[in-house]
This record gives structure tokens, C-alpha cells and sequence, in this order.
């Protein structure tokens, strides 16, 4: 109760900041995309972290008004960067009716073209309420935005949920590609992961990659993109511009 209150004095006091990790091809090494991450820092300087505050805004409802506002900043923020951009959406608004006409909004707003913007999601998200969920999602690619799954590995998606819905993109946890380094049997289950991603389509981004030896098993592996601190960590919008290949 208390943390949402300060929660809805934040987003009213512009408390929250949005940071972005760049993701790079796993060949070329150049910067592909950028996954929005947001960050809080409370007026006594202490950090939040969203794992923290997230499940409180979800719980109240107040995520819908907060995710409103990360796609507005988000969009505006990577317009003139020209790569794509990721953001992650919540189960609570994926559930919400409003949210497709929101996110329609917000790219008319903004001017930032559709086919550059992609929606993190994880499978709790569909579990919940696949109907609903099945329709926000027809909706939003309607609009030309792709959907990825995310935390790919740490939950219990299957064939048949892979095949229900469609995902444009995977994207492998990061205990997943860690653990994958070390132990043979569950690099076997990362890589028939791959295959099977390849088979429907999907791209496939790897998370979490801390060191070159990571880098190596998951780029020969068939991973198109590598998201990691090896590469970058998470940077203010500011930040961003320099690490562009320069446009031609
Ligand atoms: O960057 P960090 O490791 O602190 O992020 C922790 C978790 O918070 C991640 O699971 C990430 O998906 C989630 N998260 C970060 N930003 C957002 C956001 O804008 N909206 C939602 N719904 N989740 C976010
Ligand atoms: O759940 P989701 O995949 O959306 O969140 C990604 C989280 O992982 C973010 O909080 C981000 O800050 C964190 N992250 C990104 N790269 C690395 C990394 O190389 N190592 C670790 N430990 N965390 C990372
Ligand atoms: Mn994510
Ligand atoms: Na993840």
C-alpha cells in the first residue's frame, strides 16, 4: 500500500528514468536493437529495481498508467536511433482491453514506425488468459508490431504454445545460456531450443552473455542476437548514440 502510493507520486513526479541495453548481431557485433528497461530512484536517492516495484504496480493496476508512459518516453527516446526497439509489457496490460488502442496512439504520436518496435512478453502473460491475450496480440501485430517472448527456458512454454502463438522472436534466459556453458546435457536442450525456434521461424536472441566463451557457444549455436554485459550493460537514453554505426 505504502510503495504504491510513493509508486503513484513518482510517475506524477517524473521519478522514473528509462535505460536501454543494446543488443548486437552475433556476427558483426554491431548494435541491432535496444531493450527499454526502467529504472527508479526514489527521492532519497535510494535505486528500486523493477523486479522490486513492478509486481506492486501490477497488483494495483497502476502498471497500465507506468507502461503507458515507458512506451511514450521509449518511443520518443529511440526514434532518431533507427534500430529496433524492445519493451517489456506485463501481463496485466496485455489483459487490458485498452492497451492495443494505447500502443496505436502512442506510435501516431510519436512517429515511431511499427515495424521497429517489438513487445516483450512472458508465457505467464498467456497462461493467465489466452483468450484475451490471443486477441490483444492479433491486435498489435495488426498495427505491425512483432511479439517475442521472453525469459525463453525458465518456465514450461511448449510446442503447442509455441505453435499457438507465433512469437516473431525467442529470447533465451540468462540462466539458461549460463548454465548451457558449462553443462553438456542442457547445451543439447539449448540447441534443439534453437532448432526448433529456427523451424518456426523465430528469431532467437541470447540474454545474459557475460563472457566471450558464452558469446562463442551461443553464436555457434544459431543465435542471431546477443544481449549481455560482455557487449553493453543497461545506459542512459544519452548514451546510446555513439555506439550507432554511423548512418550512410
Ligand atoms: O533491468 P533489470 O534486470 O533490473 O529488470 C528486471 C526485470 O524488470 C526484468 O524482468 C524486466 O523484464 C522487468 N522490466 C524492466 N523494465 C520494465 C518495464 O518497463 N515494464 C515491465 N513490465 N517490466 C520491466
Ligand atoms: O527479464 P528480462 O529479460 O526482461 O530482464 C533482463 C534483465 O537482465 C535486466 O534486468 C538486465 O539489467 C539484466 N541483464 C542484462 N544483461 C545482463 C548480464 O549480462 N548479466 C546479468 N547478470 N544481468 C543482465
Ligand atoms: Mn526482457
Ligand atoms: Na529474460
Amino acid at each position: 500500500r505504502d510503495l504504491d502510493n510513493e509508486l503513484r507520486a513518482a510517475l506524477l513526479n517524473e521519478e522514473f528514468r528509462v535505460h536501454y541495453q543494446p543488443l548486437v548481431d552475433a556476427r558483426t557485433h554491431r548494435v541491432v536493437a535496444v531493450e527499454s528497461l526502467l529504472r527508479w530512484q526514489r527521492p532519497d536517492g535510494r535505486d528500486v529495481g523493477p523486479n522490486v516495484f513492478i509486481p506492486v504496480a501490477e497488483e494495483s493496476g497502476l502498471i497500465n498508467a507506468i507502461g503507458l508512459w515507458v512506451l511514450r518516453r521509449a518511443c520518443t527516446d529511440a526514434l532518431p536511433w533507427g534500430i529496433q526497439l524492445s519493451i517489456n509489457i506485463s501481463a496485466a496490460q496485455l489483459r487490458n482491453p485498452e492497451f492495443p488502442f494505447q500502443l496505436g496512439q502512442v506510435l501516431e504520436e510519436t512517429g515511431f514506425p511499427p515495424e521497429r518496435l517489438e513487445l516483450e512478453i512472458t508465457e505467464t502473460c498467456l497462461v493467465l488468459d489466452p483468450v484475451v491475450a490471443e486477441r490483444s496480440l492479433d491486435l498489435v501485430r495488426g498495427l505491425g508490431v512483432d511479439v517475442v517472448l521472453d525469459d525463453f527456458g525458465t518456465g514450461y512454454a511448449s510446442i503447442g504454445f509455441l505453435r499457438q502463438f507465433r512469437f516473431e522472436k525467442l529470447k533465451l534466459d540468462r540462466s539458461l545460456v549460463v548454465d548451457s556453458a558449462v553443462d553438456e546435457s542442457l547445451r543439447a536442450m539449448m540447441l534443439s531450443s534453437i532448432s526448433m525456434a529456427r523451424a518456426l521461424k523465430m528469431r532467437v536472441t541470447a540474454e545474459g552473455v557475460e563472457t566471450e566463451a558464452q558469446a562463442a557457444m551461443v553464436r555457434s549455436a544459431g543465435c542471431d542476437h546477443i544481449q549481455g554485459w560482455l557487449f553493453f550493460a543497461p545506459m542512459p537514453a544519452d548514451d546510446i548514440p555513439q555506439h550507432l554505426a554511423p548512418a550512410l
